[in-house]
């Protein structure tokens, strides 16, 4: 009983093309579930009062009309009426009932969640792992590693307008808002990489602010903790380490912080391992050593009116910024 909306969800989702890894109706985390049973269950319902509808309408249409038979028609149709209008009052609260128990099964994570905070910024994501040590916390930006199988707390903050956050093959959607912190309780019960995406409008850049939930099992997510924690590596080949002197001479050590090195803006996203993540510029391009260079020669060109403006390096420091970039793993 509990699995069928589900599997009736994935045949709509098979058939729909949308069995990807941003579709609310191929759901892989329990929030996602109860969603998509909450609306498989309100489809099943409004297709059959509407499949009742048109039986009722051709019903209407096709029949023959008669003058003796009209008053006792007029008084049946008084109690087909009154009892439409019982079945819809019935209907509706029983929607409303449903929708109440799934906001509360999605909305709370358990003793052991794991806490992070993401903030909204125009037009990418900062990643906070808070710990109650300073020296375990890190952050990250447009990718978020999770645990399988265990409640993620989410607290969500913005420092300029109003974004959405949704993941929709693991949980329900909830704003960004300035001045105040909502939750959200992500989860994911297989391991994968889940696409997400502000879902609020929120500026020129609104479809370029991406966000990739890496989903894996506890031991892979402690490693890459572990990692995320350090500092940066110092760069070993000669093109990084000159790029590494030139980050940090040029306007990019004012907005951007790499751990480990001079460099401490907070302005942009935290470097220190931006070349373990696997896109840049919020899902925007694939992290490759051609893509950053891209990015770096001309952001303006490549995601219009970011907040990122294009610093001026010859042809050489261009090269080896990207090469100490890509070497930030
Ligand atoms: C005025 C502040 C500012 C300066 C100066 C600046 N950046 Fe940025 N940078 C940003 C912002 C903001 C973003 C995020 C843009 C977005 O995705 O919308 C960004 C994004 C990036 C990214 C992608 C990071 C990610 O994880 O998506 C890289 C790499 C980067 N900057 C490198 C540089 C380098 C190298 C320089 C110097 C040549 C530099 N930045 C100068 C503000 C700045
Ligand atoms: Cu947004």
């Amino acid at each position: 009983m509990r699995m069928s909306p589900i599997i009736w969800m994935s045949t709509i989702a098979i058939i729909s093309g949308c069995t990807g890894n941003q579709s609310a109706i191929n759901p892989k985390g329990a929030p996602a579930i109860h969603i998509a049973h909450l609306m498989s269950g309100i489809v099943a319902v409004c297709t059959l009062v509407w499949l009742l509808v048109m039986v009722m309408l051709v019903w209407a249409l096709l029949r023959k009309r008669s003058d003796a038979g009209e008053q006792a028609r007029e008084r049946g149709l008084t109690t087909t009426v009154s009892a439409a209008v019982g079945a819809t009052a019935v209907i509706i609260a029983g929607m409303t009932i449903a929708s109440f128990y799934t906001t509360r099964d999605i909305g709370i994570p358990g003793e052991a969640a794991l806490t992070i905070t993401v903030r909204g910024q125009q037009w990418w994501w900062q990643v906070i792992y808070a710990d109650p040590d300073p020296a375990l916390t890190f952050q990250t930006a447009n990718e978020i590693h999770i645990p399988v199988g265990r409640d993620v707390h989410v607290q969500l903050e913005s420092t300029d307008v109003v974004h959405s956050f949704w993941v929709p093959s693991l949980a329900g959607k909830q704003d960004l808002v300035p001045g105040r912190t909502n939750s959200l309780l992500l989860r994911a019960e297989r391991p994968g990489i889940y696409r997400g995406q502000c879902a609020e409008f929120c500026g020129l850049q609104h479809t370029h602010m991406a966000m990739m939930v890496i989903a894996e099992d506890p031991e892979s997510f402690e490693r890459w903790a572990v990692a995320q924690r350090g500092n940066s590596v110092n760069p070993g080949k000669p093109d990084a380490v000159a790029g590494q002197v030139a980050f940090i001479a040029k306007p990019c050590a004012a907005c951007h912080t790499v751990r480990g090195t001079p460099a401490m803006g907070t302005t942009g996203p935290d470097l220190t391992h931006v070349g373990s993540r696997k896109t840049i510029a919020a899902g925007l391009l694939e992290t490759t050593r051609g893509s950053l260079a891209a990015w770096i020669a001309d952001p303006q060109t490549l995601k219009p009116g970011n907040n990122m403006p294009m610093v001026p390096l010859t042809s050489v420091e261009l090269k080896n910024i990207s090469a100490y970039m890509e070497s930030l793993k």
